[in-house]
């Protein structure tokens, strides 16, 4: 799941940085709006696109507080480098998850409410109607009776619902620091999150720097540090009350690199799905961590607790984001696991990774079959 170079000396980062001389700065507006007056309309296309992003450059530069200077990114050739695997702690899922069962018993004749224990669970009607057909038909035919046979059917016909083989976190490019960008609505659990990956990283011996870029509240920044404690890791912070986040983004991502982290992860301010402008700042916040650095993950932190909500945000989020992975936290507090089938059947987006309490050790990776053990409980 976790490559990292043999020799961290044999290959720089994927970029490199060199300065421009002033007069090719390409944030010049000026002269851009005075090619409007050109011949064809293909050309002003063109122009205003150029416009576009220069405007959007000179408004990332400036609040990076960049202004003698300007980056130009150059690919580099990458040399073949000898990877080696970080073994990292295991964690198990099968202790912290919630019983579907904890009110009803799981027997042959109330299968009928299993499909509303399913239903509430937020499987999705369909689903739920479909999975209580397939355990009646599973049953008759290997001639289950007791709740044990039943149990022992749900689980890997579970088991098989959540399956997909995508879910490791894709950080074994061996293109180092791997930038892990994390998202989500307010008080979803991504501060939390990333405190606890960022432990379980440095446990496996990898040196995690973490970006504060939610720099809306002096809070989130002093939660964010106490994370960086726990777990080891540096931080790179606001230099002044209310920074760009962007800008924090940018100067983290050199800070990764500068110190040869081997993961860079960037905290993010909640936001609302249908906020508009916070949601574009995502996209900003995205293309200045490129100028540098490859984008490895973006894992969307969503809370269980929400339900169906959590889907509505799931497809906003993915429309802006490029999300790679989905975090579900808080499983420890509810039963509505089956928010992970209808996220995956309906965003096609692997969960990664899953809360199971407030704890630095409180997560796993996900695995459909401890999952599925999880939901199902013992009889
Ligand atoms: N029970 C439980 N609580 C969790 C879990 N993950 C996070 N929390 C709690 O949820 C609350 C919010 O967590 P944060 O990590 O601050 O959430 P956030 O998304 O960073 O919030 P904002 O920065 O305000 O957007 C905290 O009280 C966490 O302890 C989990 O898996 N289980
Ligand atoms: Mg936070």
């Amino acid at each position: 799941m976790f490559w990292r170079k043999k020799d961290k000396s044999v290959n720089e980062p994927i970029v490199e940085i060199q300065e421009r001389p002033k007069e090719q700065h390409p944030i010049e507006p000026v002269a851009v709006v005075e090619v409007q007056d050109a011949v064809t309309e293909q050309a002003i296309i063109q122009d205003e696109l150029v416009l576009a992003q220069a405007e959007d450059e000179v408004e990332t530069y400036e609040s990076a507080a960049i202004t003698a200077k300007d980056v130009e990114v150059h690919e580099v050739e990458i040399a073949q480098v000898e990877l080696e695997p970080v073994v990292l702690p295991k964690r198990s899922l099968t202790k912290g998850i919630r019983s579907l069962f904890s009110r009803i018993k799981f027997d042959l004749e109330n299968l009928e409410e299993l499909e509303s224990v399913l239903i509430q669970a937020d499987f999705g009607v369909d689903a739920s109607e479909a999975i209580v057909a397939e355990v009646k038909s599973r049953a008759k035919k290997s001639g289950a009776e007791t709740e044990a046979d039943l149990r022992l059917i749900l689980t890997g016909l579970l088991t098989e619902k959540f399956g997909r083989d995508d879910r490791a976190l894709k950080l074994d490019s061996g293109i180092q620091p791997y930038v892990i960008l994390v998202v989500g609505v307010n008080g979803a659990g991504k501060t939390t999150t990333i405190g606890k990956l960022a432990n379980w990283l440095t446990q496996g011996g990898a040196k995690v720097t973490l970006g504060a870029a939610d720099t809306f509240r002096a809070a989130a920044v002093e939660q964010l540090e106490t994370w960086a404690t726990r777990s080891n890791s540096e931080i790179v912070k606001p230099t002044i009350e209310g920074q760009d986040p962007a800008s924090v983004a940018f100067e983290s991502a050199e800070r990764a690199i500068a110190s040869q982290s081997d993961v860079l992860i960037i905290d993010t301010a909640g936001r609302l799905q249908n906020k508009q402008g916070l949601m574009d700042e995502l996209g900003k916040i995205r293309r200045v961590i490129e100028k540098n650095l490859a984008i490895s993950e973006v894992l969307l932190v969503l809370d269980a607790t929400t339900g169906q909500n959590a889907l509505a945000q799931a497809k906003a989020f993915t429309e802006v984001a490029n999300v790679t992975g989905i975090v579900l936290t808080k499983l420890d507090g509810t039963a509505k696991g089956g928010i992970v089938y209808s996220i995956q059947e309906q965003l096609d987006i692997p969960v990664k990774l899953v809360g199971i309490g407030e704890g630095i050790d409180d997560f796993g990776f996900f695995d459909a079959s401890e999952f599925a053990i999880g939901l199902v409980g013992e009889s």
